[in-house]
This record gives structure tokens, sequence and C-alpha cells, in this order.
């Protein structure tokens, strides 16, 4: 199991490294889009150098539940989806909707990992709804704002929210299969696929993201300096 956590440390390490070398000239948008990227990397590797540490580390009813990875998710998910929200050319509010819904859905996240009983059942579901309801909007409102910024963006933005969505689903999944949830699998298992599914996220993400220059320099301005109001 430690194996693995030192995998997620020296990938998240590495591509944060990557990112960091590969925008060392980048301007604009693809400045902001290289920053977000590389600490989403750099701090998904702290946590996992934690993790590996035996740190952030609870046992609850008997199981032990890494509360670091949610630390680390409920800073990064959000780095992602903004990165996502600026590709589209959102406005404020409609970001803050995106973020929020994700902030919470890692928060009671967190709680139904640490509810002793069938109580965090009642949590996974509040958790659940605010997932659905991110991912609604994200192949909802943010899709059509992005294709409405040409061919391109469109492209681009249909492949990450694609890989988002697709990725970000089998969280739940691996979380009722692991300790937190029935046990079907064992601790080492959940682990393993949690890594291969932040370090795809992420570091997969990111590469995604960043290998389509002419693209990302062309987006919008971010949502923090734009007057946009949509
Ligand atoms: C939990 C359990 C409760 C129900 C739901 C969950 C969803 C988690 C997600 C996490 C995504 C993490 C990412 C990390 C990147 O490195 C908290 C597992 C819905 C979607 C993308």
């Amino acid at each position: 199991m430690t194996t693995w956590l030192w995998i997620g440390t020296a990938g998240m390490s590495l591509g944060a490294l990557a990112f960091l070398v590969l925008g060392r000239r980048s301007e604009g948008k693809e400045a902001d889009f290289v920053l977000i990227t590389f600490f989403i990397a750099f701090i998904a590797a702290t946590a996992y150098l934690a993790m590996a540490l035996g740190q952030g580390v609870v046992t609850i009813d008997g199981d032990e539940v890494f509360f670091a990875r949610y630390i680390d998710w409920v800073i990064t998910t959000p780095l992602l989806l903004l990165d996502l929200a600026i590709l589209a050319g959102a406005g404020r509010r409609l970001t803050m909707w995106l973020l929020g819904l994700n902030v919470h859905m890692i928060a009671t996240g967190l709680v139904a990992g640490l509810t002793v009983g069938n109580d965090r059942y009642i949590w996974f579901a509040v958790s659940t709804a605010s997932f659905i309801a991110l991912l609604a909007l994200l192949v909802g409102r943010f899709l059509a704002l992005a294709t409405t910024q040409g061919p391109e963006v469109a492209a681009l933005f249909t492949r990450l929210a694609g890989l988002t969505a697709v990725l970000w689903s089998a969280y739940p999944v691996v979380w009722l299969l692991g300790t937190e949830g029935t046990g079907a699998i064992s601790l080492t298992t959940e682990v393993a696929v949690f890594a291969v599914l932040d370090l795809s996220a992420k570091i997969g993400f990111g590469f995604l993201l960043l290998s389509k220059r002419a693209v990302v320099t062309t987006a919008k301005p971010a949502p923090v300096s734009s007057t946009a109001t949509a």
C-alpha cells in the first residue's frame, strides 16, 4: 500500500515539475492555466507525501480512513474546475456555483468517511446530490458557453469535461467498495485505484490542457479579472 502512496508522491511531483518547465515561457491566459495546473499537482504531491509517511489517517469503526486525501481534494478539485471555467469563458457567478457545489461535495464526503455506522450513507447521498448537480452544470451551462468560444475551445472543453465526468464518477464507486463503504475491496486496492484516478484526473488532465497551447492562449480572460456576467 505504501508503494502506491510513494508512486502518487513521485507522479504528482514530476507532474508539477513538468508543468513548470513546459509553462516557463507562457504568458497571459496560458500562464494562468500553468499556474493553476502546477498548484493542483504540487498540493497533491504534498498530500501524498503525508500519506506515504503514515500521516493523515484515522481509524473509524476499525477501518483506516485517509482523511488527508479530502484535504487535497477540497483544494485541488475546485482548481481543476477553475481551469474548465476559464476555458469555457464563464462569468464569476456561474463559476462560484460550480466551485461551491464541488466544495460541498468533498466536505460532506469527508463527513461520510468519518461517520460511524450507516448514517455515513446519508452523507454519501448528500455528497452525491452535489456531485450530480455539478456534472449537470458542467455538461449543460458550461458546455454551452464553451461552444460559443469557437470550435477549437469547444473541442478541447468537450474532451476535458468528458474526461472529468468519467474519471470523477469512479470516485464514489471506489468509495462505496472501499473501507469507507462496504469494504468489498482491500485498503491496498482502494489506495492503488485512487492513486491511478488522481494521477489521471490531475496530471493527465493537465497535459491535455497545456498541450493545446494555441487554444489556451486564445481562451477568454479568467472570471476573476473579467467583466463577463454570464
Ligand atoms: C466521495 C464520497 C461521497 C460521494 C462522492 C464522492 C466524490 C468524490 C469525487 C472526487 C474527485 C476527486 C478528484 C481528485 C483528483 O485528484 C467524496 C468519494 C460523490 C468526485 C478528481
